[in-house]
């Protein structure tokens, strides 16, 4: 047993949350999920990024004042959590007090360690990215993100000297080989620090809406710099040292790929700088593409897309909250970008739900409710099954262990399938009851057993459902993951339920 503390990025309240937003949120939880199976003391954070010009924006064109935009945005973002069954532990708001205290405090730090001077600034900045460009890596002085015409800025500000960590950096990801990962992304970031890096402007004066910088009345920290910081807030940074001890080591931020310059560049250089190791561990994601584009709240608020189509309360009500959960990830390893669609999302609800678990599920109860009196079978400790479900156990748990739900959900779909296969292979349906009906079916229940328990942190409702078809009680994640994934512990005697359909097929040409 171990400790994990996972995070997902808080995302700007400019806009309500759509499914890329979902994207994130939702792999954080099932690998929150599968630490909390596993028996890990586990802590989850995600909440919302309330600062910075862009919200600003948001809240004026919406006739809105900055407070009350953000008060309305992030309950959305709650809203939505709720509804896709996300279990953080936390939901931090950057316009928190707390928040403010621990910035104020965490870059004082920094001040007074002597790493932050004022300088005059001038540069472009998008609002999209809440980033600065150089005439180098604009396009056409645009946003290569956004496409947006980038603002050229001028003002006093304060500075970070990031470039006083470039070796440092480099030596921390020598020692720390694992610190980003997949290697792609982690390459990515060195390629960054290798580049050279320039003092960074963390100050404003030009807006109000952020952190108050303790030592200069007139200006805000820059929302990066605060926005950050939310990770070393929610364990009480500046407030309870002995929470942070306990946490910070264990810290695992899970992000798109756009911002690994922040998480995996500035982020460990602030923490050295203000005498804090740098977070344990980065993971670092691709997109969700519409049509090969990045799907985000800007795009949809520019009229790209229906942001109602793609939000996640209106895919749970046409899909169903599990199977939109397993749809995002399962599709696309957690790495690489991935084509997102709704015929997409039909497609692996029929072939993996509905096809796959969903008829295993449904064809084994219906067996042994008619076949057998409903009286669970004992599983045979030779069962052709057990290499299958052994093979399944090592790899899916390696799989997340490794932050990679596609691959774990593939392995344990292989399980389903040599189940799904083994009745085939035996056609239980034509058998007469007796001893080798009732070997069979033992068997498949077992199977069905360690599917549940490997595939709650997907799809904890589905799971807990057939827990109770099988005649279990509690749930899947109630066991102590070490001595119940193993074969053989299936409580035969159980009163098998029949029900409806768990996924009944869709349409495919939504
Ligand atoms: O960047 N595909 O907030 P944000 C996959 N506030 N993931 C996507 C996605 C897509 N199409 N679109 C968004 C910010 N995401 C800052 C973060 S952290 C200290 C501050 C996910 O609202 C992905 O995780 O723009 C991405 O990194 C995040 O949402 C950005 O959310």
């Amino acid at each position: 047993m171990g400790r994990f503390y996972i995070t997902t990025p808080i995302y700007y309240t400019n806009d309500a949350p759509h499914v890329g937003s979902a994207y994130s949120t939702v792999n954080a939880d099932a690998l929150a999920r599968w630490h909390r199976l596993i028996g890990d003391e586990t802590k989850f954070l995600t909440g919302t990024d309330e600062h910075g010009q862009k919200v600003a924006d948001a809240a004026a064109k919406n006739d809105h004042s900055p407070a009350d935009w953000v008060e309305q945005t992030s309950e959305r973002f709650r809203e939505a959590w709720r509804t896709l069954n996300i279990s953080n532990d936390d939901f931090i708001r950057t316009t928190e007090q707390r928040h403010h205290e621990s910035v104020q405090k965490f870059l004082s730090t920094i001040y007074e360690n002597g790493y932050i001077y004022k300088d005059l600034y001038q540069g472009l900045y998008c609002v999209s990215c809440e980033d600065y460009y150089t005439t180098e890596t604009a396009i056409d002085g645009k946003c290569p993100i956004h496409g947006r015409a980038l603002i050229e800025m001028e003002e006093e500000n304060w500075f970070f000297k990031l470039s006083a960590f470039e070796d440092r950096l480099l030596e921390y990801y020598d020692q720390h080989p694992g610190f980003v990962t997949p290697e792609t992304k982690r390459n990515e970031a060195l390629s960054f620090i290798k580049g050279g890096l320039r003092d960074i402007s963390i100050t404003r004066t030009s807006i109000t809406w952020g952190v108050r910088v303790p030592w200069d009345d007139a200006h805000v920290f820059y929302v990066w710099y605060d926005a950050l910081i939310n990770y070393l807030t929610a364990i009480g940074y500046g407030r309870d040292d002995d929470e942070v001890q306990r946490w910070w080591p264990y810290s695992n931020h899970l992000i798109g790929k756009e911002i690994i310059r922040f998480h995996c560049v500035w982020w460990p250089a602030m923490c050295m700088a203000a005498g804090l190791e740098p977070p344990a561990h980065v993971h670092v994601h691709g997109w969700l593409l519409i049509g090969g584009q990045k799907l985000s709240k800007t795009m949809a608020a520019e009229g790209g897309v229906k942001l109602t189509d793609i939000a996640p309360v209106s895919l749970t009500n046409e899909f169903g909250v599990d199977p939109v959960r397993y749809y995002l990830l399962r599709e696309t390893s957690l790495g690489n970008d991935g084509e997102f669609s709704l015929e997409g999302v039909t497609h692996r609800y029929n072939t993996d739900l509905a096809n796959n678990l969903g008829n295993l599920v449904a064809r084994v109860t219906t067996i042994v409710a008619t076949k057998c009196d409903g009286v669970a079978p004992t599983p045979r400790e030779d069962s052709a099954l057990r290499g299958p479900a052994e093979l399944a156990i090592v790899d899916s748990a390696t799989a997340w262990n490794g932050f990679a739900p596609q691959s774990a959900l593939e392995s344990t779909w292989g399980l389903i399938g040599a189940t799904n296969a083994y009745l085939e292979q035996h056609a239980p349906w034509k058998m007469e009851p007796g001893a080798d009906l009732n070997a069979v079916m033992g068997d498949a229940l077992e199977a069905i057993r360690l599917v549940a328990i490997l595939t709650t942190p997907a799809m904890p409702k589905v799971c807990e459902e057939i827990w109770r078809r099988i005649g279990l009680t509690g749930s899947p994640c109630d066991e102590v993951f070490s001595s119940s994934s193993t074969w053989g512990q299936y409580r035969s005697d159980a009163t098998i339920q029949k029900g409806e359909p768990l996924f009944p097929r869709m349409k495919s040409d939504q």
